[in-house]
């Protein structure tokens, strides 16, 4: 990697240059993965906007193609949005998508593909029929897009949900999935009740609903049902930028969804799938390999004047398997698909290293900025006593282990030593003399209701010394069952961004940094990592393995 791009990234996808954001309309389509974009063709910030086109068959190597949509009708004139695919009953996939008008107004359009016989999609047509969807009366025009994939309901009609948000008018506020249902793909219904809505939240950008299986971690193609089927709604909180999921369950005859949501989750809403920088993700059923693949935008930490200098900005994290937990059966389990252990070479591997309270341990090993790193820590022997539920212990908030992990991150600890444990984790992307690090951790925290919990966390303000760069830290809790014997973590480190899994994937934190002594030398060799211990008594690793990461660019396609 040139010193002059230190922190573009070795395995993760990219555009070769210029602003990127949400992924859109992602499918596997005869022996090719498809991904598209919502791309900037001429320049690193956002604006111009289109859809950017790449293939792959590993999901893990590109070859780049033409952008599939451009601004070229009155519709969409102003930038083509983001969108969904849809497999139709004769197997080719149709797009659906949001154009912004030469007048300002959000609307739904279609595009085909030019010739299905082509495996990789290079020509999509738009519908001559376009618009298919304008705002309906009593919504914003401003407020109305991202369709969602659409299904088959009991009627074998589609259906599809769309963006949007419910003003005063309509005797309450909030974010809204509408719905609309079709015999043909061109014609739709607005149905008289949205899917779902929740009062006092804001914009819903990019929903996305799906279908998961009770049991299995197999995916689900998006119209199945049937009593071992519970469904997945998700949505991106435009006034929060985080994406937002619930498990629940969907009634085919009402055409409406109840979500399974417990008081540790946001009202309404659920969990986040990632408690760092994560939006206007998107899932798509896999049938190469009968799984539900998550796709995520990951912006960047840096200033638009460092953007611009870089010549490109933003990453999609790394593809995502999804399913659900069997341990909580409102929880989702994301984890790296597979493909990317392709890309693992000379394994170090450390048992039982015992960290002493206060200690720090280079692993003298491992250098560099393309890891993928799996630890397993032994369970800490904690306070059992029964007096710790008195009365100042409070209750699990998911959305709350931020605030948390900030404490943490700046040396605040608020609360009593025998309800806390911790923290202790990695530096990842550190110098030699730790100056600059990024800090993963636990830290296990005793709650009146669950006991004992985790609490991971992303620390990013010792990442860099740069000033202008956001630091903040992210984190949440992770749920420790009671036979839990071990906490695991595992991180993929990429120049500048950094995938922390807890747990086994139940709760995952995404940061972007960008440690400065990366740019001053060889960054591979310059790159340490340590294990750290500011815990009160003894933590015993019990196992750590590291593998440097392949670069993909070697052999993208
Ligand atoms: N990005 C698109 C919109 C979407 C937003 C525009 C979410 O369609 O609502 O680039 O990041």
């Amino acid at each position: 990697m040139s010193r002059r791009q230190p922190y573009r990234t070795g395995f993760h996808f990219q555009p070769k240059r210029n602003w990127m954001n949400d992924p859109n309309g992602p499918f596997f389509y005869k022996g090719w993965y498809h991904l598209f974009y919502q791309y900037n063709p001429e320049g690193a910030i956002w604006g111009n906007i289109i859809w950017g086109h790449a293939v792959s068959h590993d999901l893990v190597h590109w070859r780049y193609l033409e952008p599939a949509l451009k601004t070229d009708h009155w519709y969409d004139i102003r930038g083509v949005w983001s969108g969904s695919a849809t497999f139709l009953e004769d197997n080719t996939p149709v797009l659906v998508y949001t154009g912004w008008s030469n007048g300002t107004e959000q609307m739904q359009n279609l595009a085909f593909p030019e010739d299905p016989g082509d495996p990789l999609l290079r020509k999509w047509v738009k519908h001559p029929g376009n618009p298919i969807l304008v705002t309906p009366d009593g919504y914003m025009s401003s407020q109305f897009r991202d369709p969602s994939t659409a299904w088959k309901g009991e009627d074998g009609l589609w259906r599809m949900i769309v963006g949007a948000f419910m003003n005063a008018s309509f005797g309450s506020q909030g974010g809204v999935a509408l719905l609309f249902k079709s015999s043909n793909f061109v014609a739709w219904n607005r149905t008289p009740t949205p899917l779902y809505w929740v009062q006092t939240t804001g914009m819903w950008e990019c929903p996305d609903f799906f279908p998961v299986h009770v049991a299995l971690m197999q995916g689900l193609e998006t119209s199945a049902h049937g009593d071992q089927v519970k469904h997945v709604l998700k949505v991106s909180m435009d006034s929060w930028k985080h994406d937002y999921y619930s498990v629940g369950t969907y009634n085919r005859t009402t055409d409406t969804y109840k979500p399974e949501i417990s008081s540790a989750m946001e009202p309404g809403i659920g969990l986040r799938y990632d408690y760092g920088k994560f939006y206007a993700s998107k899932t798509f059923f896999d049938p190469a390999r009968n799984r539900r693949i998550l796709w995520g935008w990951v912006n960047e930490s840096s200033s638009i004047a460092d953007d611009v200098a870089k010549g490109w900005s933003s990453v999609m994290a790394l593809p995502r398997g999804i399913w659900l937990d069997p341990g909580a059966s409102n929880v989702l389990i994301q984890w790296p698909i597979d493909e990317i252990l392709t890309l693992r070479q000379d394994e170090v591997t450390l048992r039982d290293v015992r960290l002493a309270p206060g200690s720090t341990l280079e692993l003298s090993d491992v250098r560099g900025v393309q890891l993928d790193i799996e630890v397993l820590f032994a369970m800490p022997e904690l306070d059992k006593r029964n007096d710790l539920s008195d009365e100042d212990d409070v209750d699990l908030v998911y959305d709350l282990g931020s605030v948390r992990c900030k404490e943490l991150a700046s040396g605040v600890v608020s609360r009593s030593q025998s309800k806390e444990f911790g923290p202790f984790g990695l530096y990842v992307l550190a110098s030699e003399d730790t100056e600059e690090r990024t800090a993963v951790f636990f830290h296990l925290v005793h709650f009146r209701n669950f006991g004992w919990q985790g609490l991971i966390c992303s620390d990013q303000s010792n990442s860099t010394l740069a000033e202008d760069a956001d630091k903040t830290t992210y984190g949440s809790y992770v749920h420790v069952a009671e036979g839990d014997q071990a906490l695991s973590l595992r991180v993929l480190v990429d120049h500048s961004i950094v995938e922390s899994f807890a747990q086994g994937g139940r709760t995952v934190v995404t940061s972007r940094v960008y440690p400065q002594f990366l740019a001053h030398n060889r960054a591979s060799a310059a790159a340490r990592m340590f294990l750290f211990n500011d815990a009160a008594a003894e933590v015993v690793v019990k196992s750590i393995t590291v593998w440097h990461m392949d670069d993909i660019k070697r052999r993208n396609l």
